[in-house]
């Protein structure tokens, strides 16, 4: 699939510091330090309704990771997928009397206009699940053939048990994991299964369902877990440096798919960082697709406000807290951006060389927004006031606010 056009990220005087970040799995800050490539895999939609605030919200904070790192003079080497046929999609497209293929297709072409008005940096390889399937099912064989996977009425499971390490990137008790299993797409009560967790690699045909050619596993669609492991196995090789996504695919997605990986490849672990992002509410509850409680980024564009004002509403909240979407968090950003660029546009300027060091400092401890944006404030403070003689200073914040918070200003 194709992405959506890159915006270019200024280059700034000097050089950022490495990023220290929270890592679910260790439960700690880790600081990453990769090579002269970075290496990230982040979790993509399920396009079966456009992006909302929550999502907005999380690739948000990955975007700001490849920030910090394009800041360190890295290159970033960064793949999303497209959840592009799952049972939710299936579901929305059979409720809504519509052609699955294009209610995917008309969804993910409405992620990559909003990604772009953004300022989302995209990634270089973004894949489909139908387009990953041809690489998805000699994964399934091998962990079947290898005994790490079992047939249960022709469709195939991943045996939890297989991977010694399963549980350690979310460290939740039995007892969550199997609630959580049967509130995200698992099946814990399924007759037959060897351990209730195991999720499903390959599901077989069922009457009325699109279904693929999936060699010596018969005819079926991939399970949801095993469709990220191979685009990240292809794309990225095992021990890239951050898996991501919101808070909900700590349990089973990405507790899975780092199973599967780990079991397919023997090395440990999948990714040196597993990060997620907090989730976004909407009257209290979370925004989600199946609750219908959603603000849509594509809505908020079409009412004429603007994207760099919504990107400072995501800004304002720190990655990994849980917040609530409201009016005034979007009104505070819109006043914030008026401030922001009413300094910029003066001719003269406070100096900015220790403001850029404090957005550094800020995004590198954990992506620290609230921070961050705080500086900026004071800088414009300062600069409205009395202004001073550095000519390049309005210059200078815009291409840092621009390359290191993805804000045109
Ligand atoms: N296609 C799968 C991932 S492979 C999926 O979870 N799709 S999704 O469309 O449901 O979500 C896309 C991303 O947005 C995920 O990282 C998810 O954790 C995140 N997300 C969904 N709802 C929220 C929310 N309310 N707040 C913050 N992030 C959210
Ligand atoms: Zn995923």
């Amino acid at each position: 699939m194709h992405a959506w056009p890159a915006s270019e990220v200024p280059a700034l005087p000097g050089k950022g510091r490495d990023l220290r970040i929270h890592d679910t799995a260790t439960g700690g800050r880790v600081t990453l330090a990769p090579g002269p490539v970075a290496r990230i895999y982040v979790c993509g939609i399920t396009p079966y309704d456009a992006t909302h605030m929550g999502h907005a919200a999380t690739y948000n904070a990955f975007d700001l990771v490849q920030r910090v790192w394009l800041d360190t003079k890295r290159q970033v080497h960064y793949v999303q997928n497209v959840t592009d046929v799952d049972d939710p999609l299936l579901e929305r497209a059979i409720r809504d009397g519509i052609d699955w293929v294009g209610l995917a297709e008309r969804e993910t072409a409405l992620f990559r206009e909003d990604m772009t008005a953004l300022r989302m940096l995209p990634p270089q390889h973004y894949i489909g699940a139908v387009e990953a399937i041809p690489g998805i099912v000699p994964l399934v064989e091998r962990l079947r053939d290898s005994g790490a996977a079992y047939e249960l009425d022709g469709d195939v499971y991943f045996s939890v048990d297989a991977d010694p390490h399963f549980g350690e990137v979310s460290h939740y008790s039995t007892e969550l994991m199997r609630h959580l299993s049967a509130e995200r797409g698992g099946d814990p009560e399924r007759p037959g299964k060897k351990n209730p967790l195991d999720p499903m690699l390959w599901m077989a045909a069922r009457e009325g369902e699109p279904s693929w050619d999936g060699g010596s596993l018969g005819p079926g669609r991939p399970g949801w877990h095993i469709e990220c492991v191979a685009i990240a196995l292809d794309h990225l090789g095992m021990g890239f440096d951050v898996q991501g996504g919101g808070s909900d695919l700590i349990f089973p997605h990405h507790e899975m798919g780092a199973s599967h990986a780990q079991t397919l490849t023997g090395e440990y672990p999948m990714a040196k960082a597993y990060v997620h992002a907090g989730m976004v509410a909407l009257d209290g509850e979370k925004m989600s697709k199946s609750r219908g409680n959603l603000v849509f980024v594509s809505k908020l564009r079409k009412d004429g406000v603007d994207p760099a004002a919504v990107r400072l509403a995501l800004l304002s909240h720190r990655y990994r807290d849980d917040w609530e979407w409201t009016d005034q968090v979007l009104q505070d950003a819109v006043e914030r951006l008026g401030r922001w660029r009413a300094a910029v546009s003066r001719p003269d300027g406070t100096p900015a060389d220790a403001l850029v060091e404090e957005l550094r400092e800020a995004l590198s401890d954990d992506l620290d927004t609230p921070t961050a944006l705080a500086a900026v404030d004071r800088w414009a403070a300062l600069q409205t006031a009395d202004g001073g003689d550095d000519e390049s200073a309005p210059g200078l914040v815009s291409r840092a606010v621009d390359a290191l918070l993805g804000v045109a200003l």
